[in-house]
């Protein structure tokens, strides 16, 4: 689901592209003033949402509806259409795995697929499945609310209560509330204002324009190395660089895409079974313990093969070891200072203060080239900070930057934002946004005590986005369904866990993060571009194989750590 954050003057929605960016998007809502009864409802229609109402309803016989603000299928893919957008797994990888026939009749054409065929992929598997037909769209749910009597969740939107559900699957996205704007004057701008995480439909010609690009995170370093083919200048506002590496892209050919289809299940098992979920296995144990020209020949060697080889498949202890780290950062250090033209601007896009892989390191073809390009600025903002936004461009403390058009990349309130814009209020009237004041509190980062039969698809404190997103995604909605199942199977009502369980497993996620580097970073991954957001990390980090395990083990053991009530068995068509 996309929402905008803190409904900001920035929410431009499909349905009201273009700036000035001065008014609210309004989302039309289908609310027919009856309230529907279902099983589950899911909220969102990309990966999860999808995959979620297949399981239900197909596999599981439950009657089932998908909410989603949008006005079609695809969640991130459906908002993140900017010049350059491209998924950064392998496509054979970043993919279902849950239909064998699907993944035979559906060919990649690009390593790392671009957005629109990513999308089409997407609605193709909506189609195939037959899955519109229980989908609502244009529909923002805004609230959540536990009907402890009847047990039962009410769905709403800002009209009302339009459903009713047992049980609600949040497969709401990791990454789908733009961060709000923190300058001074953006109202004002006369000329155009875009949000990479919310691009227009029909795409914006930059054809002779001036355009300044706000954020060089993985969406801005995408984004700049396009814009910059067509404007007539382009400035970037950099505040702080990052440890980018090639992605590696080329056109997938017949020969690879035939032995991937042929060994497609030895391949998602291998996958399944390594840290980030991608079937990776050059990963060697120490960057310390190899000779310098060993490293450099594995830095070399994975910088050239692409995705996150460098980042995860290099040396294991990248991210444990600062000393071991410091060695990946300054190989990429030089390769940025090897491909920048002018050392004063390859200085300014060399990351110095933070270790390699603690924020999320973007992949990108030809970015550091663009910077050798005659119509292309780059302006560090952070020690010449923005101080507004005004009616001809940006102006900082060094000078004002006339634009005819400014993109805002500057990310997302990320993990919890989503969850947190629900109005989710559990039992006994408490509100996650209350429980979760301090950061998220969370049993195996799928589900929250005091919120029963709620299921967060990715959430914090699993591995979410350090997990191949389709396969974390398939991994979740099936431990969400069997645990649905089981309470059928079983005649029970509530599934929820014990506030013993979700204490240490919060403490565990926690204590593996203090194990990392990535605590002693300002990154999305601890809560720390959103001001005042709790500084908290947001992962799991013990990787996929181990996170795997505990889950199973919880099932096996007939969900360990959860509390299972029989309480009452009305039908909630008949309860008020
Ligand atoms: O967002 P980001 P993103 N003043 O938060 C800057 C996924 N993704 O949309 O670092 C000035 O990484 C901010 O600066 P700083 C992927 O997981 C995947 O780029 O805070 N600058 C930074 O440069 C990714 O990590 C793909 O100092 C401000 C930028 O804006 C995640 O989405 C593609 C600012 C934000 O970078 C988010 O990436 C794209 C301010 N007030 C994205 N506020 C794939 O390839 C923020 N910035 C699949």
């Amino acid at each position: 689901m996309k929402e905008i954050a803190n409904e900001s003057a920035l929410a431009l929605g499909p349905e009201q592209r273009h700036s000035p960016l001065n008014s609210k998007a309004s989302i039309p809502n289908t609310s027919s003033g009856q309230v529907e009864v279902f099983d589950a409802v899911v909220i969102g229609a990309g990966f999860a949402g999808l995959y979620a109402l297949h399981r239900l309803r197909d596999q599981m016989g439950l009657s089932a509806r998908v909410f989603d603000v949008a006005s079609d299928v695809g969640g991130t893919w459906y908002w993140n259409r900017y010049p350059g957008a491209r998924c950064d797994i392998e496509s054979i990888h970043y993919s279902y795995s849950f239909s064998a026939e699907l993944q035979q009749e559906w060919t990649w054409s690009e390593r790392f697929s671009a957005q629109p065929e990513i999308l089409r992929y997407l609605n193709h598997v909506a189609d195939r499945f037959d899955l519109r037909k229980d989908i609502q769209f244009n529909t923002r749910i805004t609230s959540l609310v536990w009907n402890e009597k009847n047990k039962f969740w009410e769905v709403g939107t800002n009209d009302g209560i339009i459903a009713r559900g047992k049980y609600i699957i949040a497969g709401t996205g990791n990454l789908s509330v733009a961060k709000a704007p923190e300058f001074k004057g953006v109202e004002n701008f006369k000329g155009e204002v875009y949000l990479t995480g919310n691009w227009p439909h029909e795409g914006v010609d930059f054809t002779g324009k001036r355009v300044g690009v706000i954020g060089a995170g993985a969406s801005g370093i995408q984004a700049i190395t396009e814009i910059a083919k067509e404007a007539a200048h382009l400035t970037v506002f950099q505040r702080t660089p990052n440890y980018a590496t090639p992605i590696g892209n080329a056109p997938m050919d017949t020969e690879s895409t035939r032995q991937t289809k042929d060994h497609y299940a030895e391949i998602r098992t291998k996958s399944r079974n390594s840290f980030l979920g991608v079937p990776y296995d050059q990963v060697l144990p120490s960057a310390l313990a190899v000779s310098a020209e060993e490293r450099r020949r594995v830095y070399a060697e994975r910088y050239v093969q692409g995705g996150f080889r460098l980042f995860i498949d290099s040396f294991a202890d990248l991210l444990f070891n600062k000393e071991a780290n410091e060695t990946a950062a300054e190989f990429v250090r030089a390769k940025i200072r090897e491909r920048v033209k002018d050392p004063k601007v390859a200085d300014m896009l060399t990351p110095k203060d933070y270790p390699y892989g603690t924020k999320r390191p973007p992949l990108e073809t030809n970015y550091y080239e663009t910077y050798n390009r005659d119509n292309v600025t780059l302006v560090d903002i952070k020690s010449t900070p923005i101080e507004m936004i005004t009616n001809q461009g940006i102006r900082t403390t060094s000078g004002e930057y006339e634009l005819d058009a400014i993109v805002l990349a500057i990310g997302f309130d990320a993990i919890t934002g989503p969850l947190l814009q629900m109005g989710i209020v559990g039992r006994n009237g408490l509100k996650l946004e209350d429980k979760w004041a301090n950061g998220p509190l969370t049993y195996l980062g799928i589900a929250s005590h005091g919120f029963p039969n709620l299921f967060f698809i990715t959430g914090p404190q699993s591995p979410s986005v350090l997990y191949n997103m389709p396969l974390a995604i398939e991994d979740h909605v099936d431990f969400a369904t069997d645990a649905i199942r089981y309470l059928r199977d079983h005649d029970l009502d509530t599934i929820e866990p014990t506030l013993e369980a979700e204490t240490q497993w919060v403490a565990h996620a926690y204590d593996l993060s203090q194990q990392t580097l990535m605590p002693g970073t300002d990154s999305w991954y601890m809560g720390a571009n959103i001001p005042g957001k709790p500084r908290v990390c947001m992962l799991y980090l013990g990787g996929a194989p181990a996170y795997r395990k505990i889950c199973a083990d919880v099932e096996a053991n007939g969900y360990e750590g959860f509390t299972l009530d029989r309480t009452v068995a009305k039908s909630i068509a008949t309860t008020t």
